[in-house]
């Protein structure tokens, strides 16, 4: 898979791209990142990436012309100063998935990172300021992704939480071939808890199940676990769960 970052800020990915299965990824030849600094495509003597907004305000909004020509390039694999249109163009046709991060899109979960995993590439593209020019949605994203509900100060964060999720899905990065569907989430539900050696740690013990050897004793115990802890942080959760277990277990969505 090929994913093309474009930030203003491409110093940001040096941790994130050369860490973990990210690096490992890339070693093996799984992933093709490329990070791409917006200036490259600025026109003007100052590099600018931003102005002040039509009809004032405080604030400065990120420019469409920069961005448009940056995603066109990248689309297209063209060098900055490389002209393409107008009119909009991509080779083979169709945009690849560009995702622009913004507080404004859809937040960010399993579903859609296993989405963006099964394609052969995709384009994140991150913003800064106050706000971004409205063209930039309507020319350049074809889908808009949030973390969550709160203000970051800018898309970086949220792009390199993207990295992650969607790497860890492509196939051949995780060595357990078991992995990773048995992660939190894939069920619907958060995690049972987890314990290794010592059995005993400052009066605090294992649970007698986990080392009972009794495989089915543990995983009905893990289930428990998993489902009580979700009904009681995450009740969402178990709203949109479809197996029916929750039902069957006798619990309740319901807070209290
Ligand atoms: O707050 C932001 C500013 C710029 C780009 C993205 C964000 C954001 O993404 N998820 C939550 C907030």
């Amino acid at each position: 898979m090929r994913i093309d970052l474009l930030t203003i800020f491409p110093g940001f990915f040096d941790g994130p791209l050369t860490t973990s299965l990210v690096a490992t990824a890339r070693e093996q030849g799984t992933l093709d990142v490329r990070v791409h600094d917006l200036r490259d495509w600025t026109t003007d003597r100052h590099r600018s990436v931003d102005d002040a907004p039509y009809g004032g305000g405080a604030g400065m909004v990120m420019r469409a012309d920069v961005l448009v020509a940056a995603a066109e390039s990248v689309w297209n694999d063209l060098p900055p100063g490389e002209p393409v249109g107008p009119p909009l163009h991509v080779a083979g046709g169709e945009r690849p998935r560009t995702v622009l991060l913004t507080p404004r899109g859809r937040p960010l979960d399993q579903a859609l990172a296993r989405e963006l995993a099964a394609e052969d590439r995709i384009v994140l593209l991150c913003g800064r300021y106050e706000g971004i020019d409205e063209r930039v949605h309507e020319l350049v994203a074809t889908d808009e992704v949030s973390l969550g509900d709160y203000v970051l100060m800018g898309g970086e964060v949220a792009a390199a939480a993207i990295v992650e999720a969607v790497v860890r899905l492509l196939p051949g990065v995780l060595g357990n071939a078991d992995s990773p569907v048995e992660e939190s989430f894939e069920q619907g539900l958060l995690e049972h808890p987890h314990y290794t050696r010592p059995a005993e740690l400052r009066g605090h013990t294992v649970p007698d199940v986990l080392r009972s050897g009794d495989h089915g004793a543990v995983a009905a115990w893990r289930r428990e676990q998993a489902l009580a802890r979700t009904r009681e942080v995450r009740p969402d959760l178990l709203d949109r769960l479809d197996d029916g277990t929750e039902g069957a277990a006798g619990g309740s969505a319901a807070p209290g």
